[in-house]
C-alpha cells in the first residue's frame, strides 16, 4: 500500500499512526507541490488535498476512509473507537471541533503561504474560530476521552486531537501555553511509539 501525503501534514499523519498501531506496512510517497492543479499530484486525489491510500482495491481519500481500511487490512485486532462510536455529546462535539480546527488552520496556513495577510476578514474569522475551539477544547477534552471505552487500543478522537495541537505548535499557528490540558494529553500519547515514528517534519526547504 501507498500511502501520498507529506510529513507535515496533520491530516497524512493520522493514518501513519494507525498504520504504525496496527503494523501496517505502507510506503510513503512524497507530494511534492502543493500548488499543484493536478490531481496525479495527490496520488489521484480529485479535490488536490492529501492523504491519498492506494491499495489492491482502489484509491482512497481522506484521513478517517484510510485508516478505516488500514484497520481493516491489518492482522492486529486493534480495538478502535471511531467518530460514529461517540454516543455522548461532549465526545461528538470534540470530534467534530477537532475535525473544524484542523480545516481551519489548513486555510490559515494555505492563505499565510499565497501572501493572504493576516487582517484579511477571513483570515481573522478563521483565527477567532480556531480559538474558540481550543479554548471548548481545553474546557472540555478530558471529559470527551473520559467517556471512551476503557478497553480501546486507539481512538480517532485522540490521534486527531494530538495531531492537531502537535501541528499548532509545529507550524507555529498558536502558541500552546493557555493549554495547559491539551499540552498534557498531547505529552502523554507523544510517548506511544507510533506517535515517536512519525513526528512532524519539513520534507522540502520550502515546507
Ligand atoms: N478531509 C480531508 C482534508 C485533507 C486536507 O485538508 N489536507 C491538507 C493537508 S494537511 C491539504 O491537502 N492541504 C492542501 C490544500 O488545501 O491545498 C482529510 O481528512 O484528509
Amino acid at each position: 500500500m501507498q500511502l501520498y501525503g507529506r510529513s507535515s501534514s496533520h491530516f497524512t499523519r493520522i493514518p501513519r499512526i494507525f498504520a504504525a498501531e496496527a503494523k501496517v506496512e505502507l510506503d510513503f510517497v512524497l507530494i511534492r507541490d502543493l500548488m499543484s492543479v493536478n490531481a496525479d499530484d495527490f496520488g489521484g486525489h480529485p479535490a488536490l488535498k492529501m492523504p491519498t491510500l492506494h491499495t489492491d482495491s482502489g484509491l482512497w481519500y481522506g484521513s478517517l476512509p484510510i485508516c478505516r481500511e488500514l484497520v481493516a487490512c491489518s492482522d492486529s485486532g486493534l480495538v478502535v473507537v471511531w467518530p460514529e462510536d461517540l454516543a455522548r455529546p461532549v465526545a461528538a462535539n470534540a470530534q467534530e471541533l477537532v475535525s473544524t480546527a484542523m480545516a481551519t488552520e489548513v486555510g490559515l496556513i494555505m492563505g499565510k503561504a499565497s501572501g493572504v495577510t493576516a487582517d484579511n476578514p477571513q483570515q481573522v474569522k478563521m483565527r477567532v474560530s480556531l480559538l474558540g475551539v481550543m479554548e471548548w477544547l481545553e474546557r472540555n477534552a478530558n471529559r470527551a476521552l473520559a467517556t471512551l471505552a476503557p478497553d480501546r487500543d486507539l481512538s480517532f478522537l485522540e490521534v486527531s486531537l494530538f495531531c492537531l495541537i502537535e501541528h499548532l505548535q509545529f507550524r507555529e499557528v498558536l502558541a500552546l501555553d493557555p493549554y495547559p490540558q491539551l499540552r498534557a494529553f498531547a505529552q502523554l500519547f507523544s510517548e506511544r511509539s507510533s506517535a515517536k515514528a512519525t513526528a512532524f517534519k519539513f520534507d522540502f526547504p520550502t515546507g
